[in-house]
């Protein structure tokens, strides 16, 4: 590969919920990045394995299957692309870990040497919508239409924490979803406790589903008191329980949720069905309806 080649080309790293249970956010990554030039390579991948879950059992563990999972796209000599915070968050703690300790390194290449691989710590762990922000200019060039909507923007634990992820960026105040967001013609309106947690994470949404509802449910009255049309999300796991669990509750919310990457599809002019909009809980019709609607004013001015 090319070295322009190589810039441009990333290794996505699914990760299982996207995998298994929203095709939407799969089908829209590709769609978007190849629309902005960005090339995606598929690799085996297994579970990253989740953050919250397995690297509060054995963290060695944890770092060795995650560098397993870094070490397909280093055959390439690609870096990772991923699309949840929590895949986020392992692999690129896993890096760390690798990166940091002469110990981790030999722990884990003698696991790896098992399997006839090995690692040298070269390959850095993104987050999509990284990818995205530096790609703004492309974002706006490849827009179809301002979208025109009001969004509730979640960021999730593990984009934003720890914050050495991102030396960049204020974990109090960030506005990497906004900038992405407001390039597809969006809004971003304020709500109360905007970066706080889901419900899901932590392994809260199998263990203490209770604990999960209750977090959830303030946080979509948060939501639904700002006015916004939808909530935007950067973490398939986000996605799931803000989703799925809307259901579960007692106030029926009815509030749509889409991943960063379907909103972008759809501000590019991908048709909803194309994106597997319909595979959501919560219906995405409404929104739908809005976008075609200021398609149509966009269209009349011209
Ligand atoms: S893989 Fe398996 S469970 Fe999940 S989606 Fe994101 S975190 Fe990683
Ligand atoms: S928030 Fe808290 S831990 Fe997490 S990133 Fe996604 S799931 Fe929702
Ligand atoms: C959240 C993943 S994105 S985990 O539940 O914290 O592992």
């Amino acid at each position: 590969m090319s070295e322009a080649e190589m810039q441009e080309t990333y290794s996505l790293f699914p990760g299982c919920i996207a995998k298994n249970m929203y095709p939407s956010i799969e089908k829209s990554t590709y769609t978007v990045f190849e629309k902005i030039g960005v090339k995606l390579l598929n690799h085996r991948y297994s579970c990253c394995p989740a953050p919250g879950v397995f690297r509060g059992y054995d963290r060695k563990t944890h770092m060795t299957l995650g560098v397993r999972n870094i070490v397909m796209a280093r055959q390439d000599n690609v870096d990772v692309m991923t699309i949840c915070n929590g895949c986020y968050g392992s692999l690129w703690e896993a890096n760390e870990m690798f990166r940091k300790s002469k110990e981790n390194q030999d722990f884990v290449n003698e696991k790896l040497a098992k399997i006839g691989l090995s690692y040298d710590g070269k390959t850095n762990v993104l987050h999509f919508v990284d990818v995205l922000h530096k790609h703004l200019e492309d974002v706006r060039n490849a827009k179809e239409v301002d979208l025109g909507l009001k969004v509730a923007v979640h960021y999730g634990c593990h984009y934003l924490r720890p914050s050495e992820k991102h030396p960049d960026i204020n974990p109090e105040s960030p506005h990497v979803i906004e900038d992405v967001v407001e390039a597809l013609g969006c809004e971003s309106v304020d709500f109360k406790n905007k970066l706080s947690c889901c419900g899901a994470g932590g392994g809260v949404w199998s263990g203490a589903e209770e604990l999960g509802l209750r977090v959830l449910d303030e946080k979509l009255k948060n939501v639904r008191d700002s006015g916004a049309d939808c909530i935007v999300n950067i973490c398939p796991f986000c996605h799931m329980h803000l989703d799925q669990s809307q259901g579960k509750l007692e106030e029926r919310y009815k509030i749509p949720v889409l991943h960063l990457s379907e909103l972008t599809g759809l501000a590019f002019g991908i048709r909803p069905k194309h994106l597997a909009m319909h595979t959501h809980l919560i219906s995405t019709r409404d929104i739908e309806k809005k976008i075609k609607k200021s398609k149509k004013g966009s269209d009349s001015e011209e």
